[in-house]
């Protein structure tokens, strides 16, 4: 086994509580909804039972109402994390104590993965049954609860739902959140990573905000459709949406279908409906795909966020693109790989570009993953590799990190993070061999353009 393997192994040991992971500790110290799919995938390259573990814990956090919250908090203490449990004030069926919002939804791609991985057996065969109907709940959730006038696309309504929580996308919005009537809290980020590495004070405010009013709301879905100060149609969320109700399909079709066939039937309705809406994302003017804003406070009305994310490219994961918009996300690409570590998660050659501050620049290998795949699908293989190899290159300097800085590939965040361990062990240490003369070329290719700069 190679050094980086057993590190990685290490890793996902060190986080591990265990029947479920937590991303970091200290720093992030309870299960995290798209963290503990990424963990499985990484679980899955050498203890195939772990990883089925991972996904059956994560899922007993599911709500009555479908929804699988974003944090599930327990039994750790929230000493080294804000908001805890305490601010949330939510708690599922089972009385786990959760947050009160989702998570970009990767679990059905996570679950197809495995069950490809091991094959046709009766235990894949089993897992499938079982996950389906969860699944179908979950996306059910978001479509009906999150999209009530079945528009198509689905709305958020916290930054930390999408994943990316301080992205340039939200900027203007998180400016408008009212926060009068913030209750005090103690962030404890700060503490333990440089506070330029993390969300500013205001945008924390804002998250504050936005989780005391969805708890006086109840959580309930209609009253936050109707009154929530945040409301997005985002780019990670509907991308992946619409990919999961694909993988979805497949893990019906892998069990042979007949007892899922009203549910497949449901599923390939909502397939074509979010495949004409996912095109109101598009941006003609700048050629790439953009959140739309409904939030009340900045009275955009669905207009674009602006500039251009990473998430952006999750598009390609979710397929049915026209030609031209692969061949401008292509350009894209070609255009940033000119100066940086691929993918920075912001625009580096636009306003909001902050090559350490989380998600307004730094590179994330979940992301990094998703895109290759999507890259694949289209025929785009060089770049595809130019990603994987970058993505590799990074962990091979800086060990796995949370996120890097795409100008100098330093690590950034937490280190010993559990999902970028994973995406070692799953995606980049299976791809070494092919990897190697593109590492060279890339390198060679990174010391020029350094030197020319
Ligand atoms: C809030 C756990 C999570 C990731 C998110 C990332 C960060 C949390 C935070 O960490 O968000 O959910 O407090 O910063 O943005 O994508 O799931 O790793």
């Amino acid at each position: 086994m190679s050094f980086l393997s057993d590190q990685a192994r290490q890793t996902l040991a060190a986080n591990d509580l265990g029947h479920y992971t937590i991303p970091r500790k200290m720093l992030y110290p309870f299960q995290w909804n798209w963290d503990s799919c990424f963990a499985a995938l990484g679980f899955a390259a050498y203890d195939e039972k772990r990883a089925w573990v991972e996904l059956d814990s994560l899922f007993e956090g599911q709500w009555d109402n479908g929804m699988v919250p974003h944090i599930l908090f327990r039994s750790e203490p929230a000493t080294t994390y804000c908001p805890g449990p305490d601010h949330w004030h939510a708690r599922n069926p089972a009385g786990i104590e959760t947050s009160g919002i989702s998570n970009p939804p990767v679990a059905a791609h996570v679950i197809r993965q495995l069950c490809e991985n091991t094959g046709d057996t009766e235990q894949s065969r089993h897992k499938a049954r079982t996950f389906i109907p969860k699944l179908f709940k979950w996306h059910q959730w978001w479509h009906e609860k999150r999209d009530p006038d079945m528009s198509g696309l689905v709305f958020s309504y916290h930054p930390w739902e999408t994943g990316r929580d301080n992205s340039h996308d939200w900027s203007a919005i998180l400016k408008h959140i009212p926060k009068e009537g913030l209750q005090p809290y103690e962030r404890k980020d700060t503490a333990l990573i440089p506070a330029n590495q993390r969300p500013d004070q205001s945008e924390y405010d804002a998250f504050m905000a936005l989780v005391q009013q969805a708890r006086s709301l109840d959580y309930d879905d209609m009253a936050l459709y109707e009154q929530s100060y945040f409301k997005v149609a985002d780019t990670t969320i509907n991308f992946i949406l619409s990919r999961a109700n694909q993988d979805l399909l497949w893990l019906i079709d892998f069990i042979g279908g007949a007892a899922f066939s009203a549910e497949r039937k449901v599923i390939e309705k909502r397939i074509a409906l979010s495949s004409g809406a996912l095109q109101r994302l598009w941006n003609d003017a700048e050629q790439a795909f953009q959140p739309l804003d409904f939030s009340p406070c900045t009275g955009a009305r669905g207009r674009h966020t602006g500039g251009t994310s990473s998430a952006a490219f999750l598009s390609l994961f979710a397929g049915n693109l026209r030609p031209d918009q692969i061949d401008a996300l292509s350009g894209l690409i070609d255009r940033w790989h000119k100066t940086v570590f691929l993918l920075p998660s912001y625009a580096p050659d636009g306003a909001g570009f902050s090559p350490e501050k989380y998600w307004m620049g730094p590179v994330w290998a979940i992301m990094n993953y998703m895109i290759y795949h999507g890259l694949r699908t289209c025929g785009r293989h060089q770049q595809a590799a130019n990603i994987a190899t970058d993505t590799s290159l990074l962990m091979k300097k800086g060990g796995f990190a949370e996120y890097y800085n795409p100008i100098d590939g330093a690590p950034l965040g937490g280190s010993g993070f559990s999902w970028t361990a994973a995406m070692w062990l799953h995606w980049l240490e299976p791809l070494q061999n092919s990897l190697s003369d593109n590492e060279a070329q890339r390198l060679l290719y990174k010391a020029h353009q350094h030197n020319k700069s």
